[in-house]
């Protein structure tokens, strides 16, 4: 459900799945009766039928109807498509494409989503915690090479230990204070004289005194799948903080926000400002 209607940018009702589902979650003992249900947080009577519905039935109809309509299906599809949110899916579908082969004959493409479309199976899949460990090591050792000292630490899901990886976020910085300038540039060009970035997806977003790389890379060696890396450069003043963020989750993050403006404090990927004064 969260992902049907991410696709149609139900952006409440995606709010209001999530959160029952991490209620859900967050439970030791089985829900066995509606009213259990209903007395979880962000549950409510509609959310507690539904919840009802599978332990009695085991399935949801009104998924089950929503996984059997085309019109899901193919938005499900584009809005796969690096680089395509709702919004250009929901265009495609209107132009009457309904498959991969349509955009990449008849679609207008970004030069982003010509990329997700080359390596849309690699993309769309998720890799093993293993594999998103050998693309950290790849990216260490070759930023180890440029300056002495220099740290490259991968974040994100691998590094809270998710089973599967949907990209590798690895965070490089220098620890004394000023070798992380000009870093961004040579570790790229580095890495594509190995061979090893495959494709640009966005190249130099520059945010503050960070540096980030969004692209595709490719481990050496036979039977090797395109994978998304980000790469991010930040001055070591902001290490720790750029740490806690890029590690996540993202809901962690926002948890983290709001426990800081509570103690009138103010946390981003920069940094933590204390004695925050906030106009009401
Ligand atoms: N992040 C965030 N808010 C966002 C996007 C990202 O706080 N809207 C932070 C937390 C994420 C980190 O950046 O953990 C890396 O972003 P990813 O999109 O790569 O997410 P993950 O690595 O957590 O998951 P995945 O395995 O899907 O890559
Ligand atoms: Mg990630
Ligand atoms: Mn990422």
């Amino acid at each position: 459900m969260v992902k049907k209607y991410k696709s149609t940018n139900d952006t409440w009702r995606v709010f209001g799945y999530q959160k029952a589902i991490q209620a859900l979650r967050r439970q030791d003992k089985e829900i066995t009766t509606w009213e259990e249900a209903k007395a979880l947080p962000g549950v409510g009577a509609r959310l507690a039928d539904k919840i009802w519905e599978i332990i009695e039935s085991g399935e949801l109809r009104k998924l089950n109807e929503f996984k059997s309509s085309d019109e899901i299906k193919v938005m499900e599809l584009f809005t796969n498509v690096w680089g395509a949110g709702a919004h250009t899916a929901r265009t495609w579908y209107q132009q009457g494409f309904r498959t991969l082969e349509d955009l990449r004959t008849k679609a207008n493409l970004t030069h982003q989503q010509k990329i997700g479309l080359k390596h849309y199976d690699d993309i769309a899949d998720r890799m093993p915690w293993e594999e998103a460990g050998e693309i950290e090591k790849f990216v260490r050792e070759t930023a180890e090479s440029i300056p002495d000292g220099i740290i490259a630490q991968g974040c994100g899901s691998y590094r809270r230990k998710k089973s599967t990886c949907g990209d590798v976020d690895v965070l490089v910085t220098h620890p004394d204070g000023k070798s992380h300038r000009g870093l961004f540039h040579k570790l790229l060009t580095k890495l594509k004289e190995k061979g090893f970035l495959t494709d640009d997806l966005v190249t130099a977003e520059d945010n503050g005194n960070q540096k980030k790389y969004l692209g595709v890379c490719k481990l050496p060696g036979e039977n090797r799948r395109h994978r998304r890396l980000d790469i991010i450069v930040v001055p070591y003043d902001e290490y720790a903080c750029a740490l806690v963020y890029f590690t996540g989750s993202a809901h962690f993050n926002r948890s983290l926000r709001h426990l800081a403006k509570k103690m009138n404090m103010s946390l981003s990927e920069h940094s933590l400002n204390v004695g925050v004064v906030r106009n009401i």
